[in-house]
């Protein structure tokens, strides 16, 4: 699996309305972004899978779609891959019910997380948050550089880096070992010109 440099994350909650968070969706396609999280942590069930079976339609086939935690609306939504985090399905429940094909991404927050989760069938580890963010509710203590680092050495499965990551500092996050950069904040409020300029960056 090849993960394109650019990770572009949809949170629900950073938009205000649900037909601004499509737009974005749209305008971070136009600009070349071809894999997005759906993540949502306050909508119900019903919601998401709304939201998600939208997001599907208006975006195609070009873009990788991955849902955050829940394996259930993966599958309902016709998504690509299902991403989970340390509290959510452990890899092997939550790779039972996607399925060989589609991706599976897995939260880490240090290294003994990461070792762990490269034990795994995840197809992507994620590591973060590299520098402070404000876009999580009680955020794990930032790992900084040095974390990807040290990530790197210890997996050779594709490692995103999330948390924090600017156009300012995307290179440096590359630089450290990371294949691709997650984004919320950074991308808005213009999301076409900030993931043209997050490609021009990554290169
Ligand atoms: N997960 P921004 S940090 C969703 O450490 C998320 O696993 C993190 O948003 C982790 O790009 C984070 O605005 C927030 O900093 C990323």
């Amino acid at each position: 699996m090849r993960l394109s440099s650019l990770y572009a994350i949809l949170d629900a909650g950073c938009f205000p309305d649900v037909n601004a968070m499509f737009t974005a969706a749209e305008e971070l396609a136009a600009a070349g972004c071809t894999l997005l999280q759906y993540r949502n942590k306050s909508g119900n069930a019903r919601q998401m899978l709304a939201e998600a079976r939208e997001l599907r339609a208006r975006l195609g086939p070009r873009v990788k779609l991955i849902m955050n935690d829940r394996a259930d609306l993966c599958l309902a939504a016709g998504f690509d891959g299902l991403h989970v985090g340390q509290d959510d399905l452990i890899p092997e429940s939550a790779r039972r019910i996607i399925g060989l094909v589609r991706w599976l991404g897995v939260s880490t927050h240090n290294p003994e997380q990461l070792a762990e989760a490269d034990k795994t069938s995840a197809d992507y580890l994620a590591i973060g948050p590299i520098f402070v963010t404000a876009s999580k509710a009680n955020p794990d203590p930032v790992v900084g550089l040095e974390g990807i680092r040290r990530a790197r050495e210890l997996t050779r499965k594709p490692l995103v880096a999330i948390g924090g990551i600017t156009r300012a500092n995307a290179r440096s996050v590359i630089e450290a070992g990371a294949d691709a950069v997650a984004v919320i904040s950074d991308l808005l409020p213009d999301p076409r010109k900030s993931a043209e300029e997050f490609l021009r960056v990554l290169g």
